[in-house]
């Protein structure tokens, strides 16, 4: 695959493709990033911008993981101390995932957030955007319903942060795509360049297909699943015969998750998966992309059933490293 195709696979939006393209002709060296919240356990929603930054490393970028404290701090997800505590063990959560360390910079936002210099630029923007222009930046990030002044900060930190960890490319959710068309309306501003971004697609809640998988409410893939546990979440997954399903009964869009997590987790990670059955089933049925898969199971040839016992087997595979270091963190 080439450069523009690793970076760019999967891919929900890209802004903008000439600006990537750019890159692309001459990845090596480059500097990518994706700035993370810490919290306690990685869930799936982690592991699929660090798929991203796998593409990137093999397109020959060097990438950086922000472990965003002072972020988590302003966004109310705890005591700094805490947050400091998350960020270590998260780090090593990254690497049992599949991070080549060597290519891979941490960086604590705290170790340059409170340099003089980035607080100044940080007020200087502050002056630059309205209350509702960061409130919007925000309102897929935020948590809790009434904005706090640290919660308008935060986006034109995380702005800040392209320019001062010296990036050429960001990655993220597509639930940061506001802050990043935020940083290219003000970087400027501040004699800063704007930088094109990547935005990696948010799977759907896994039993309904309906809005957004979440840690918070509903059910999510983690690092510290059991086997059994993620036979037992996949199992009860929504997974009709088709990756583009009806709306529910009130009118809501759905997605196949199942089909999802295939996508976007298993096919970039392995050369080709393997559904097992039993000979009388038809026997085992193999696949080298991710469409032929989607293909068999609209057509009927591939049964959910069988398709979720797979997807169960590769994600165990996928997580067991990091689930054993969380184990080793525990102990
Ligand atoms: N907003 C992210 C965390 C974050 C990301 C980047 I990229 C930063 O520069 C700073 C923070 C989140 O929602 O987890």
């Amino acid at each position: 695959m080439d450069a523009y195709d690793l970076i760019t696979r999967n891919a929900a939006e890209v802004v903008t493709e000439d600006e990537v393209r750019a890159l692309a002709d001459d990845p090596d060296g480059k500097r990518a990033y994706v700035g993370y919240e810490p919290s306690g356990v990685l869930h799936i929603g982690h592991m699929l911008t660090a798929n991203k930054l796998i593409d990137l490393q093999e397109a020959g970028f060097e990438v950086v993981i922000l472990l965003a404290d002072v972020h988590a701090y302003l966004n109310d997800k705890g005591t700094f101390e805490e947050i400091r505590e998350t960020a270590d063990r998260m780090r090593e959560q990254f690497v049992a995932y599949g991070l080549d360390e060597e290519n891979t910079e941490f960086v604590l936002g705290s170790e340059y957030q409170m340099d003089e210099e980035y607080v100044l630029d940080t007020h200087a923007l502050e002056l630059e955007t309205t209350i509702s222009r960061a409130e919007r930046a925000m309102a897929e990030i935020q948590r809790g319903s009434n904005p706090k002044v640290s919660q308008a900060v935060y986006p034109l930190m995380q702005a800040l942060d392209i320019e001062y960890l010296d990036l050429d490319l960001a990655v993220g959710g597509l639930d940061q795509r506001k802050v990043h068309m935020l940083a290219r309306e003000v970087l400027p501003s501040l004699d800063y360049d704007v930088r094109p971004a990547v935005h990696t697609p948010i799977l759907a809640d896994l039993s309904t297909g309906v809005g957004k998988m979440s840690s918070s409410e509903g059910i999510t893939i983690s690092m510290e699943d059991t086997e059994e546990d993620l036979r037992e979440k996949v199992n009860k997954a929504f997974c009709p015969p088709t990756a583009d399903p009806e709306p529910d009964g009130e009118g809501n869009e759905r997605e196949n998750p199942v089909l999802q997590i295939f996508q976007y987790h298993v096919f970039p990670r392995f050369e080709s998966v393997v559904v097992e059955r039993p000979e009388k089933y038809g026997g085992d049925l193999e696949y080298d992309d991710y469409e032929s898969l989607e293909s068999d199971l609209e057509s009927g040839e591939l049964h959910p059933a069988d398709a979720k016992g797979a997807l169960a087997d590769y994600l165990d595979e996928l997580i067991a490293p990091g689930r054993e270091k969380i184990a080793e963190q525990r102990s």
